[in-house]
Formats: structure tokens, C-alpha cells, sequence
């Protein structure tokens, strides 16, 4: 009885991991199913303060779609410096941001008008 009720165990835990896996696998292919649709898409964000010195910006943004992230005011860096002389305190915004060796990075910019 004992010996039946362990491979018991054991089939139920090899299922349980199976079907992990394959939620997992699911979860990856819809991840890069809406990346590869938002790669080119920019989101709107308004200026909060420009940071030349650290090469880095304040953005209230919206949804970022690309990276999974909800509306809220955070710091990215800056990928190139200079992006930073066109951005003033208040400008709306549209940017794409991109997660670069795990800092969130704006690789593009540009002022509302
Ligand atoms: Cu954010």
C-alpha cells in the first residue's frame, strides 16, 4: 500500500511540473507575442525633472507596454545625453524605454507639441 501511495505522489508531482511548464512555456509566447507588437509603439509620459549631470530623467508615464508597467512616476537613464537638452520640466512627452542590463533606459524622445 505504502509503495503504491509514494508512486501515487510521485505521478502527481511529475504532472504538477508538467503542467508548470507548460503554463510557463504559454506565458513566454504571449510575452513575446506583445513585445514584438510594441517594439515600435512609444508611450506618453510627462517630464518631472531632467537630470544632465547623471544623465538621467523623471517621467510620470503611462502604461509602459513593453515592459509590463503600470502608470507611475519613476527615473530612467538617458541613453544619450544629449536627448536631455530638447526635455524641459512639464513637457508631454512620447519615449521608449527599454530595459538595458536591468536599468530602464529611454532610447528615444520626443517634445509634444
Ligand atoms: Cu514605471
Amino acid at each position: 500500500m505504502k509503495t503504491i501511495a509514494q508512486i501515487s505522489i510521485a505521478l502527481a508531482v511529475g504532472l504538477t511540473s508538467a503542467s508548470l511548464t507548460f503554463a510557463n512555456d504559454a506565458h513566454h509566447h504571449a510575452t513575446d507575442a506583445r513585445s514584438s507588437e510594441s517594439v515600435a509603439a512609444m508611450s506618453e509620459g510627462v517630464v518631472r525633472k531632467v537630470d544632465k549631470e547623471n544623465g538621467e530623467i523623471t517621467i510620470r508615464h503611462g502604461e509602459l507596454k513593453n515592459l509590463g508597467m503600470q502608470p507611475m512616476t519613476m527615473v530612467f537613464r538617458i541613453k544619450d545625453v544629449a536627448m536631455l537638452d530638447l526635455a524641459k520640466v512639464g513637457d508631454k512627452i512620447s519615449f521608449v524605454a527599454e530595459n538595458s542590463g536591468g536599468q530602464l533606459t529611454v532610447t528615444q524622445l520626443e517634445i509634444q507639441k
